[in-house]
């Protein structure tokens, strides 16, 4: 069986394994979602509740913006995996691509509508290494140390993508080039930006923000800000 056949392979399995879990994710299921507008491909109304729409792209950041070159570029991959991996930037690239338009929800309240991002499936990634039956969630980190936890059923929806590309150009270092990950069914915090390293985990552990009061969740169409 050839590489890409694997990989499906694997992603057929990991979908049927958590496709339960992922459609009674609230951003999928909720029956009372908050927003306003016409409703998203995924059933939510298009503005979350307590956004407004922004044509910029703002940043934010922890103030220093790493800028690593496609040479010494790596991303880890660990944890509660059968095949842990270490993937150089030409391995990366030469995964499935997938292209997605997809919209961006900050918790400091701006959304940015229809996003145009090209890059590699989460559910991809995870099919090259097979969580084991223990793996629930993911930790996330960034080059600049930040950390940010996800759970599997979120981590897994087809539109979690880790890009390169955003709006046809090249990922911009300050958004999180050369890659980053993008969640547009949770507020993007949960996106680290300059990814580095994924790491299974087989229990939910809170990351930069989530310590800091930072709801471990984030949902948008619940107003899931901050953890009380
Ligand atoms: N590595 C890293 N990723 C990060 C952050 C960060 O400081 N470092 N900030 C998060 C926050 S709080 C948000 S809102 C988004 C912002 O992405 P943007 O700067 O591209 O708008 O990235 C998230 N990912
Ligand atoms: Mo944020």
């Amino acid at each position: 069986m050839d590489k890409l056949d694997k990989i499906v392979e694997a992603r057929m399995k990991l979908k049927a394994r958590f496709e339960e879990k992922i459609r009674r994710t609230p951003s999928l299921a909720d029956q009372n979602p908050q927003g306003t507008g016409p409703v998203n491909r995924h059933g939510m109304p298009q503005l979350p509740v307590g956004q407004f729409k922004t044509e910029k792209w703002p940043v934010l950041d922890l103030g220093y913006k790493p800028d690593v070159s496609k040479e010494r570029w790596r991303l880890y991959i660990d944890g509660e995996v059968e095949q842990p991996l270490v993937l150089k930037w030409d391995d990366f690239m030469a995964l499935p691509q997938t292209e997605d338009t997809s919209d961006f929800h900050c918790v400091t309240t701006w959304s940015k509508m229809d996003m145009n991002w090209v890059g590699v499936r989460m559910l991809d990634i995870a099919a090259l290494v097979r969580p084991t039956d223990a793996a629930t969630h993911v930790m996330f980190y960034g080059y600049d140390t930040y950390s940010t936890n996800v759970s599997l059923e979120e981590a897994l929806k087809p539109d979690v993508l880790l890009v390169h590309t955003a709006q046809g150009e090249p990922l911009p270092t300050e958004h999180g080039g050369l890659v980053r990950v993008i969640t547009p069914q949770l507020y993007a915090w949960k996106g680290a930006k300059w990814v580095k390293k994924i790491t299974f985990m087989n229990a939910d552990k809170p990351g930069f923000w989530e310590e800091r009061g930072y709801s471990n969740t984030a949902y948008p169409w619940q107003n899931d800000r901050y953890s009380d």
